[in-house]
């Protein structure tokens, strides 16, 4: 029996075309790899976990004073673990953001500016902390150390962490 075309020809072109798609799956499994791994790159890139010595240096940078600089650092491992993306929800239905873990009941708006500090509670997240920190004075102004309970928890009457040497 003959099509026209041998058997040979026949097989070489089926083999041609189940390697064709087989490449095809396979840029498309790259593709959709590369964009999970940008995406991934792109939400680290926001987030950030300070070591000690690098949170010591970056609160003296905002102008915290040095004398209350390991009660800060204290606060802030204790708060937050120095993670900037930690969001901790409250049974209050109002949560709290970022390294200071700064409340949005009070202090900030969830989605949008307002609160105390007029600031977007998301902002809080980001590896900036510079608004962050403005904020955290703010409540510090008001209440002391005694604003956070991670401070009086853990730091208060405690010995604290040695960040002069940073
Ligand atoms: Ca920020």
């Amino acid at each position: 029996m003959s099509y026209g075309v041998d058997e040979e020809t026949l097989r070489s072109r089926l083999f041609t075309a189940i390697h064709r798609k087989q490449m095809a799956s396979a840029k498309s499994d790259i593709l959709l790899k590369s964009i999970v791994t940008i995406s991934l790159l792109c939400a680290w890139s926001e987030a950030k976990v300070f070591t000690r010595c690098q949170l010591a240096k970056e609160l003296i940078r905002y102008d915290f004073p040095r004398t209350f600089l390991s009660n800060w650092v204290c606060l802030i491992e204790s708060e937050s673990g120095r993670s900037t993306s930690k969001t901790l929800q409250l049974p209050n239905t109002s949560a709290n953001y970022g390294i200071f873990q700064i409340n949005s009941k009070t202090w900030c708006r969830k989605g949008r500016k307002g609160g105390l500090c007029e600031m977007k509670c998301e902002d809080f997240l980001n590896d900036d902390i510079s608004d962050d920190a403005r904020c955290a004075k703010q409540i510090y102004n008001r209440h002391g150390f005694q604003g956070w309970p991670g401070w009086v928890n853990k730091c208060r009457g405690r010995p604290l962490p040695d960040v002069l040497k940073c």
